[in-house]
């Protein structure tokens, strides 16, 4: 009944909204919005947080043009299922006989390298597994309440969620470093003073910026996007001379009827020459 009652008035307002239990998805127009929903567990990362976050991955790159990740609650994320993994170390735990796939890089990949750009509206704890996730994400937002950890050291674990790599890259090794030996906390304003965040808002809001955001980035050609999302980031893996050949086959690539249309509106004057249309 209540799934009836969503749908209908999703209709009525002009979006689609659905939900489950653990993930959130909503769709306003061309934009798809998926909310980590475990407020009470603070945003925890379980399996099953991670599959639902999978799936409503996969279906915004098959319904939206660009989307936005936030958490419901006081906070975006704090990062693993700790709870999870001490029962895993169980001593009466079974034994895992046969390695799974690894939901994390999976599910991490499927935002950082799929279909459409994410932004990630971030407040309050953006721990660990947390902060992993928000580095999936292509920009980042965070309202003044947002505090950034990786207090893996103190825990006895090490990064698993790509961030290793992306957090690395994006903060370089030293701060890195110096977060997850020391436990340090980082503001949004320092985060911003490392790159980790693009933007900072004031308290409660992200979640509209991230959006005005998607919505901006939801007006370029999907093509180009796909290839600031895809493309640039595998640039970093070459070498200045693989790079530039890269680059050269993505000018070369068969533009879609759009990108002549866009050029002639701009030539006529019909489109501003920079920023929002
Ligand atoms: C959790 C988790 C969790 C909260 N796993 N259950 N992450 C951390 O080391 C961060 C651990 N969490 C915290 O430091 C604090 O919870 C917060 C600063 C995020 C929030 O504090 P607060 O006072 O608002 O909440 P709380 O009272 O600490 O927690 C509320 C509930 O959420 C409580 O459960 P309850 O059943 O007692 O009500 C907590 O147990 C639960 N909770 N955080 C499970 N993380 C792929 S590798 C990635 C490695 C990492 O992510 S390491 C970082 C892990």
């Amino acid at each position: 009944m209540e799934a009836i009652l969503r749908l209908l008035v999703g209709t009525l307002l002009g979006f689609a909204m659905s939900s489950s239990e653990l993930v959130t998805y909503e769709r306003e127009g061309n934009i798809a919005i998926i909310g980590l929903n475990r407020a009470d567990k603070r945003n925890a990362l379980s399996d099953a947080v991670l599959t639902a976050l999978g799936e409503a991955v996969i279906r915004a790159g098959d319904e939206a043009d660009a989307g936005v990740i936030f958490g419901h609650g006081s906070h975006f994320s704090a990062g693993l299922d700790l709870r999870q993994l001490a029962e895993r170390l169980r001593p009466d735990a079974p034994v895992v006989r046969k390695r799974k796939r690894y939901i994390w890089h999976t599910t991490f990949d499927l935002i950082a390298r799929g279909t459409i750009p994410f932004v990630a509206a971030l407040h309050g704890a953006t721990i660990g597994g947390g902060l992993e996730l928000a580095a999936a994400a292509h920009i980042r937002v965070a309202d003044e309440t947002t505090l950034f950890g990786l207090p893996e050291g103190q825990r006895g674990i090490f990064v698993g969620g790509g961030g290793s790599v992306r957090i690395q890259r994006i903060i370089g090794y030293s701060t890195m470093a110096d977060l997850m030996l020391t436990g340090r906390m980082l503001t949004a304003e320092e985060a911003r003073e490392v790159r980790l965040v693009q933007y900072v808002v004031d308290r409660g809001g992200a979640l509209d910026k991230a959006k005005s955001l998607a919505s901006q980035i939801a007006r370029n050609t999907p093509q180009t996007n796909w290839q600031i999302t895809n493309v640039l980031p595998r640039m970093n893996d070459l070498s200045h001379d693989d790079g530039l050949f890269m680059e050269y086959l993505n000018t070369a690539i068969v533009r879609p009827p759009e990108t002549a249309e866009r050029l002639r509106e701009f030539l006529e004057k019909k489109t501003k020459s920079m920023g929002q249309a």
